[in-house]
């Protein structure tokens, strides 16, 4: 683990929401254990392991049902701890892997068996090193022949040179944390405007409505985060997933409270309508369906 890296809260509250029967926790990870699963040699940071028991754990704790665990940067394209949670988790759990371009269709449907629906597009730099568009073009193509969909992770001042690539994606496009808006300017910032119009304009979009911890300036209990991804419930209520993002690798300011990220929703969500799409019939056309 790095000299400054944060672990997991050792100690979560229990929320005082209940989310309804058959929620799904959208975005989250397994890091290790390394003594099995070692850590890609080009990784940008090394975490704390965090195994799928402790996810696992954490899910029934939450008052969750159900998992999508994301392959993060850490592990880079070695798929084995994600594959291996997936496993032991069977239907419970579903997954989103980031693949070589040169992945035979044999492997990918080996890990569709596995549960995994989707790839990861990761285009930020403190993550990962760039890889060329076309290179995800030809990713793109291979995974959409399974019906799999594409998640990708970008921070907001890079959308608009992206977005052209972004539109030209033949999948469904998942944007992890609604594409990191700066949350030091207004909700009706150019910036984020952008991202709205993306949204309205491609019906193919979702967003994850995730990462208080991370994008709040003012921290807990995250105010400044609730009116932007309230505003995009709202908005696509039929296009939004949520996800706690354990075990929150590279928090520099602080380690969240789980308890306390789950009595955000109905702050982001505010009606059982809202609540129900967000947290089970979303994620589970998106993941289970297929
Ligand atoms: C997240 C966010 C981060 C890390 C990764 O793949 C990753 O390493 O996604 C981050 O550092 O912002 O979604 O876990």
């Amino acid at each position: 683990m790095d000299a400054n890296y944060r672990p997991f809260h050792p100690n979560p509250s229990k929320p005082s929401y209940v989310p309804p029967p058959g929620a799904v926790d959208a975005h989250c990870h397994v890091f290790g254990p390394a003594d099995r699963f070692p850590y890609a040699p080009e990784r940008k940071y090394t975490p704390c392991d965090a195994p799928k028991e402790k996810l696992f754990e954490l899910r029934d704790f939450l008052g969750f049902e159900r998992n999508v665990i994301v392959q993060a940067s850490c592990h880079g394209r070695n798929n084995d701890a994600l594959i291996d949670a997936l496993i032991a988790a069977g239907p419970l759990a579903r997954g989103v892997a980031v693949v070589k371009p040169d992945i035979s269709v044999d492997a990918l449907k080996e890990m569709h068996e596995a549960g995994v629906r989707a790839v990861r597009f990761n285009f930020v730099k403190r993550l990962v090193d760039a890889t060329p568009r076309d290179v995800y073009l030809g990713i793109a193509e291979k995974i959409a022949a399974l019906g799999w969909h594409i998640v990708v992770y970008f921070e907001a001042p890079e959308l608009e040179s992206l977005t052209p690539f972004l539109t030209a994606l033949p999948t469904t496009v998942v944007v992890d944390h609604m594409g990191r808006p700066d949350m030091s300017k207004p909700v009706d910032h150019p910036d984020f405007e952008r991202f709205n119009r993306l949204m309205a304009d491609h019906k193919n979009f979702w967003a994850k409505v995730t990462c208080p911890e991370r994008l709040s300036i003012s921290g807990p209990p995250y105010d400044d985060f609730v009116p932007f991804a309230r505003s995009l419930v709202e908005a696509f209520p039929d296009r939004v997933l949520w996800g706690t993002d354990w075990p929150h690798p590279n928090m520099d300011t602080h380690v969240p409270d789980d308890g306390q990220l789950v009595d955000m929703i109905p702050r982001i969500a505010p009606t059982a309508a809202l609540q129900q799409a967000l947290l089970v019939d979303n994620p589970m056309r998106l993941y289970w369906a297929r």
